[in-house]
């Protein structure tokens, strides 16, 4: 990912100030062109942009207005824009400025000043990049970490909410882990983690499904628009998954491998509920598949 080209889309209802910009920048950078205001809207938020070139003064909608637009959408808002415009005045600057473009390119300009802009443009886009995606990961693990679990739960309980969906939660924590530490040292323990880590990632088949590291030895996967059946389904799976692994542990009172316990809840998003009351369900259901022998997946569902 890290090698792959970044891209900017240009926006200007002149067919040949588009194609100077693409005679400029194409060699460096994948290069998307849109001659309208509401077309630039579309792109943005269903490709994958780095950088916006934004004309001001475009028939219909203008760029201020595109600018704001974008910065208003929660898919686009992220998205660097840079005005560029004949407009030689600081008023029209100032405006493109507080719409909320980082920057206000006056044309004619050279291109070699064009070309080091919006490099530095990119640059710190590419970083920005970096940073989201590292601060949504478990270190340990590489899959998601609590911050982008509690960031998903909210979003799909939101959207459940709206459509009247049910949500399913299941809390997946490994058994006799403090005695595998004791005996297999803190680096073992560290690994297993990881293989447990990957086969959420692994088990997991559609596209919004998540599996994160909750904190600690404990795992949480979330099953947007998924019934009881189905996340049974699903977690019967992890746990053969995970027997399969055969990572041997001596002090386990449960088997000679290491297992895990699951407990899974199922909810419907309503008014007078909250996203952590799902959480509570799924850890309380966890204690019962515990204290019932642990290696075995226990669920709820009050729907
Ligand atoms: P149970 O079967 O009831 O779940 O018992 P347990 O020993 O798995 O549970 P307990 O909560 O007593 O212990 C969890 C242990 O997980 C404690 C700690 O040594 C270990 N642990 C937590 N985080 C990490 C980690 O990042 N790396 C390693 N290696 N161990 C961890
Ligand atoms: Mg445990």
């Amino acid at each position: 990912m890290e090698y792959e080209r970044q891209r900017i889309l240009l926006v200007d209802d002149t067919k040949l100030s588009n194609q100077i910009m693409k005679d400029i920048l194409g060699n460096d950078y994948d290069i998307l062109v849109s001659t309208s205001g509401e077309e630039a809207l579309v792109l943005a938020a269903s490709e994958s942009i780095d950088l916006i070139l934004l004309d001001v003064e475009m028939p219909g909608m203008d760029g201020y207005e595109v600018c704001r637009k974008l910065k208003q959408n929660h898919y686009t808002q992220n998205i660097p824009v840079i005005f560029v415009s004949a407009a030689n005045d600081v008023q029209h600057e100032t405006e493109g400025l507080e719409a909320g473009a980082i920057d206000y390119i006056i044309k004619p300009s050279n291109p070699a000043i064009i070309k080091a802009r919006v490099k530095n443009h990119l640059e710190l886009k590419k970083y920005r990049d970096i940073l989201e995606r590292i601060s949504l990961l478990d270190g340990l693990t590489g899959i998601a970490n609590r911050r982008h679990f509690d960031q998903t739960l909210e979003k799909e309980w939101r959207r459940a909410l709206r459509h009247g969906d049910i949500l399913s939660l299941a809390l997946i924590d490994i058994d006799f882990f403090k005695k595998y530490n004791d005996y297999y040292g803190h680096l073992a323990g560290d690994e297993c983690l990881q293989k447990v880590g990957s086969i959420l990632k692994e088990s997991l088949k559609r596209a919004r499904d998540l599996g994160a590291r909750y904190g600690g030895e404990e795992f949480v996967i979330l099953l947007p628009s998924t019934a009881k059946g189905g996340a049974l389904i699903v977690t019967e799976r992890i746990c053969s998954n995970i027997e399969k692994l055969n990572i041997p542990h001596e002090l386990s009172k449960v088997a000679e491998y290491v297992t895990v316990s699951i407990g899974v809840a199922t909810i419907r998003p309503e008014l007078d509920k909250v996203p952590s009351d799902l959480i509570r369900q799924a850890d309380s259901v966890l204690y019962q598949a515990k204290n019932a022998g642990r290696n075995r997946v226990c669920s709820e569902s009050d729907c």
